[in-house]
């Protein structure tokens, strides 16, 4: 009786750890937790690598799973069946002993599976650590104090930024970023007191200085009206509210009316939107709708060609990463009082976690527009007037890269419409000139005099989006509607023109390059094997916002490293080792990996899984309300239901 008992304990001991394990994650795409991360450390560092001096992280992520594997997953688990454990790996680049490796970490092998020496052009992500060393040891080099007392400059009073130095065609490159810096004297809006004329290159594995150049001395701009305070009275109390009422988070998945998607916070893209389905209640089912979606890229370069500044052609993504620069959200300013926070964490250059409080807010939105409306005077003796407010759901992240916050949203309408939306603020990147107004100056300045001695330089903001878009399955195709001018021809009716549609499926990479002009045309991803109740081909459109295109010459080197920003729309058929628009080593890449050089291959993309690449373009000429600090530019686009419904599908409940 006793040991009966005791075994039947023991069953349900095993069961309860069992239980336990599968449920350490919900998804096969969550983010690595904290405990996986110290795992992937401690396997590191008792295997083969652990002789290695000063190893760094520089990359830690899961390593992305199969995609019919995730999928199969996701419907063995809807029969609410328990969840099956799902084999967790990581994918981890680290540099030791002068070699970048590419490492794949089985979790539940305890084993590193995979160890690559990397030797192509480009660097892996930088970290924190080594750029808060380049900033500290700057300002100690002799060299520099030097400089400073020239200028009868406090160094206490000193901050140094470490920038990326991109590429210019050298042969032989080490790791190494520039340095520029800035004079605070008591203010904290430290770019508007930039000081000019000092070269510095500080070496990321000597950790030291290895060129320095005092060039030229220009006035200090003037300190008055830089600063930036909230006014007294914040926006947070009269905030417009809605009671989250269909909303429901259940670890990283996110279930809100007939949407339901998986949310992840990584350190190189930030926010990830993953397996995004949509319930339709005429079917009675999910049906899919993006496998992946998330920045990919981005691109600023200045244009400024002097030697202060020709060097700024950033990548923030693949250089640094969107999420080691995501900021901890403030309620109330940064997300609504309803908003529901998620937490991340960020892997730092030894490979421990850190914990990022409230990475991303997610809170409905409801900000007074209409989702539908009409009054019917139609019917005799009646007036029948009906509608919906548009309540939507936001997902939210915003990283501060130096000086420049990128508000990161994703923006789901029970229509079946994401909109995703970008807004820039922060402060500008700025420098110092003698002048003191724009009458003053006869040459070419590079941007626009924003205050006394600043001139705010010219620059463009390309995000690359990845759009993995699965509608209604995996096979789908791309199509190009363009609308065409018709004369009226052999008909009785006085009307000499109209419009008409044009419909292309495009069959491979080369034709589905597209620069966005002024011809009226809709871009959509279409399932080639499903059609409406009507026999409309299902569909989802890419409805593009304000949308731009890099204007740097094709030889010029920071276009090379980015030659993708010459069109805002790609096309390739889906392959998991292709998520970064502008290569995986985006430092000081020669443009040698990415989508230029994928789509190179001219691949079919006709009935096929395809992956959208849409890059939303700024060019930024600065104003004078960009200063102290900018109001916030917004732009965005749209994937909207087009054909994907067999009707409005609000109007599917009534
Ligand atoms: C490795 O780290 C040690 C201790 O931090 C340091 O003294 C040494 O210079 C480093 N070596 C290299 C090659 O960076
Ligand atoms: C620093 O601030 C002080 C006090 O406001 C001012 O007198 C001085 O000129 C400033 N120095 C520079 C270099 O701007
Ligand atoms: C908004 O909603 C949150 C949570 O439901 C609540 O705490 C807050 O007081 C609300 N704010 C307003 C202005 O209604
Ligand atoms: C998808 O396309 C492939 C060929 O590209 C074909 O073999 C497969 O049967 C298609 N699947 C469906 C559901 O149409
Ligand atoms: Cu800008």
């Amino acid at each position: 009786m006793l040991s009966m008992n005791f075994s039947i304990i023991l069953v349900l001991f095993f069961v309860a750890i069992n239980f336990l394990n599968t449920q350490s994650f919900q998804h096969p795409l969550d983010p690595l937790s904290p405990k996986e991360i110290n795992e992937i450390r401690a396997i590191i560092e008792n295997s083969h690598l652990k002789t290695l001096t000063n190893l760094t992280y520089h990359f830690v992520d899961v390593d992305e799973p199969e995609k019919d594997d995730v999928l199969h997953w996701l419907s063995s688990t809807k029969s609410n069946r328990q969840p099956k454990s799902f084999p967790r790996r990581a994918k981890v680049v680290v540099i030791g002993g002068k070699q970048t490796r590419e490492l794949i970490v089985d979790l539940s092998k305890r084993s590193i599976v995979l160890d690559h020496v990397y030797k192509g052009h480009g660097y892996p992500p930088l970290t924190f650590e080594e750029l808060l060393q380049a900033s500290l040891l700057t300002q100690k080099d002799p060299r520099f104090l030097t400089s400073l007392s020239k200028r009868n400059l406090k160094s206490s009073q000193v901050s140094c930024l470490p920038l990326t130095k991109g590429w210019f065609g050298e042969h032989v490159s080490k790791r190494a970023v520039k340095i520029t810096c800035f004079y605070r004297n008591g203010t904290t809006n430290i770019y508007g007191r930039p000081i000019n004329g000092i070269t510095i290159i500080f070496d990321l594995e000597l950790l030291k200085v290895t060129t320095y150049m005092d060039r030229y001395r220009a006035p200090l701009p003037k300190a008055e009206g830089t600063e930036f305070h909230s006014r007294p009275l914040k926006p947070g109390p009269s905030f417009p509210n809605t009671t989250n009422s269909k909303l429901s988070i259940q670890g990283n998945v996110v279930t809100w009316g007939d949407w339901k998607f998986h949310v992840a916070f990584n350190s190189r893209a930030g926010v990830i939107i993953s397996t995004a389905s949509i319930f339709d209640s005429k079917e009675n089912k999910y049906r899919r709708v993006l496998y992946r979606g998330h920045v990919s890229e981005t691109f600023v370069p200045y244009m400024d060609p002097t030697e202060d500044w020709y060097y700024r052609t950033f990548m923030d993504v693949g250089e640094f990463g969107f999420g080691k620069a995501a900021d901890s959200l403030q309620p109330l300013v940064d997300c609504p009082g309803n908003a529901r926070f998620m937490d991340g964490y960020l892997i730092d250059g030894f490979g421990m976690p850190n914990l990022l409080p409230r990475a991303i807010c997610i809170f409905e939105k409801y900000s007074g527009d209409v989702a539908w409306r009409h009054t019917e005077i139609g019917v005799p003796g009646r007036v029948i007037r009906d509608g919906e407010p548009e309540v939507t759901l936001v997902v939210r992240m915003i990283a501060t890269v130096g000086n420049y916050d990128y508000i990161l949203d994703w923006e789901f309408r029970q229509t079946g419409s994401i909109t995703v939306g970008v807004g820039l603020t922060g402060v500008l990147e700025m420098k110092a000139t003698s002048y003191t107004s724009t009458d003053q100056i006869k040459e070419e300045v590079y941007g626009t005099m924003v205050a006394p001695n600043l001139i705010a330089i010219n620059h463009d903001h390309f995000l690359t989006y990845y759009l993995d878009l699965d509608i209604d399955g995996d096979n789908n195709s791309f199509m190009k509607s363009s609308l065409q001018s018709k004369r009226v021809k052999r008909m009785t009716t006085p009307r000499k023109s109209y419009w008409r549609v044009k419909n292309k499926i495009l069959k491979r990479e080369a034709e589905a390059r597209i620069r966005l002009d002024s011809k009226p045309t809709q871009l959509l991803v279409v399932n080639s094997n499903k059609k409406t109740n009507v026999g409309n081909l299902i569909g989802y459109q890419l409805v593009t916002g304000q949308s731009a295109y890099s204007l740097l010459a094709n030889d010029d080197y920071p276009q090379i490293r980015t030659a993708y920003t010459k069109y805002q729309v790609w096309v390739t058929p889906y392959d998991k080792s292709e998520r970064w628009a502008g290569g995986f080593y985006a430092d000081q890449s020669h443009g040698d990996d990415g989508l230029t050089v994928w789509t190179r291959r001219n691949r079919k993309i006709e009935n096929k899984d395809i992956v959208l690449w849409y890059t939303m373009g700024f060019h930024h000429v600065p104003s004078q309300e960009d200063f102290p600090i900018m109001a916030t530019l917004r732009s965005s686009f749209e994937l909207k239901p087009t054909n994907f419904f067999d009707q409005n599908p609000i109007t599917y409940k009534s």
